[in-house]
């Protein structure tokens, strides 16, 4: 079947074409996915969700794999504005066209659905983490034994660039949001042996969201899969001249890329640490005697964007 994976995502618009090609890799089989609300909201996050493996599943993922909901909350919000396109993508008529979803909402909120799935399971499990790290946190209050289940732990988070993506009035501006969002949980995960591979924002500097990206997913259109993720990021804008608070870049999308492929990117071990308090709360940073982590530092975009562009065409 190949490797398992378990997908906890906060519902956004990366993170739901995540869970979209997620289901495409064909040596990947998905145990279980949690909706955290952080960059999104849960209900559209946990229709839409359970929409996608409707849609875009193998036969028989519907009544196999569970959607859990998450009933964490964070120490900082995001905007409201960004959360929004959670609702933009559970209505698009692609995802409704059935009227009626098959896919399972589990009876566990999403930490204890995990440390079920992950206590169930025979082999390593690999963890895909697309927003805050806080059902992790939680999951390993609950029940430490999980650590020995777990591969290795694919995170979207964290800067070690001077410059975050937290513009916010008592901020500093140094973190990364989905560090931002739960300063603690990074703490918590940092301080297990978990082998923990980062896609931080220093690694998709090479994937933003273009409109000759665009172009290709719409020329591609007649693929229902490629249609789906040209409409979900519809939603986002461009980067054209420069950089702005709202340019996108593929962050979740890479991040689940290496969870499917690793020979995709670089890494590189970085020793680190996590500032829990204060104006830089969120902050990653390098320190010798710090914990380490795989940080992805390059990726070549032709093959990235190859390589999504062949898991969406099967769709
Ligand atoms: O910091 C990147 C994380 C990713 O998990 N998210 C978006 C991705 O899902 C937060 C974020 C930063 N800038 C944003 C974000 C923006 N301009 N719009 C929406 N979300
Ligand atoms: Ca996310």
């Amino acid at each position: 079947m190949g490797k398992k994976l378990y997908f906890n995502h906060d519902a956004g618009v990366d993170d739901l074409v995540s869970l979209f090609l997620v289901l495409q890799m064909k040596d990947v089989e998905l145990i279980g996915v949690s909706v955290i609300p952080a960059d999104g909201y849960l209900e559209p996050g946990m229709a839409s969700s359970r929409k996608i493996i409707d849609r875009f599943g193998a036969p028989g993922t519907s009544s196999k794999v569970e959607v859990a909901r998450s009933n964490s909350r964070g120490r900082n919000p995001f905007p409201s504005e960004w959360r929004m396109h959670t609702f933009f993508v559970d209505a698009l008529p692609i995802l409704n066209e059935p009227g009626i979803i098959h896919t399972r909402e589990a009876a566990l909120p999403a930490h204890r659905h995990m440390v079920e799935q992950l206590l169930a399971s025979t082999e390593p499990v690999t963890l895909l983490f697309t927003g805050p790290l806080t059902d992790l946190a939680r999951a390993l209050d609950e029940a430490p034994e999980i650590e020995g289940k777990i591969e290795k732990l694919v995170w979207m988070g964290g800067t070690f660039n001077e410059k975050g993506n937290v513009q916010e009035p008592e901020h500093d501006g140094t973190a990364e949001w989905n560090a931002f969002w739960d300063p603690e949980a990074v703490e918590r995960v940092w301080n297990t042996g978990i082998k923990i591979e980062l896609v931080a924002l220093e690694s998709t500097n090479k994937v933003p969201l273009t409109v000759p990206v665009r172009n290709r997913w719409a020329s591609l259109r007649k693929h229902a899969g490629l249609d789906f993720v040209g409409q979900c990021y519809a939603a986002c804008p461009p980067l054209v001249y420069m950089e702005t608070n709202s340019t996108y870049y593929l962050w979740d999308v890479l991040t689940t890329a290496v969870a499917g492929d690793p020979s995709l990117v670089q890494m590189k071990t970085v020793h680190s640490t996590v500032i829990a308090d204060g104006p830089s709360q969120g902050r990653t940073v390098e320190t010798a005697n710090g914990r380490p982590v795989s940080l992805v530092y390059d990726v070549e975009p032709e093959r990235f964007f190859d390589y999504i562009t062949a898991l969406s065409q099967n769709a």
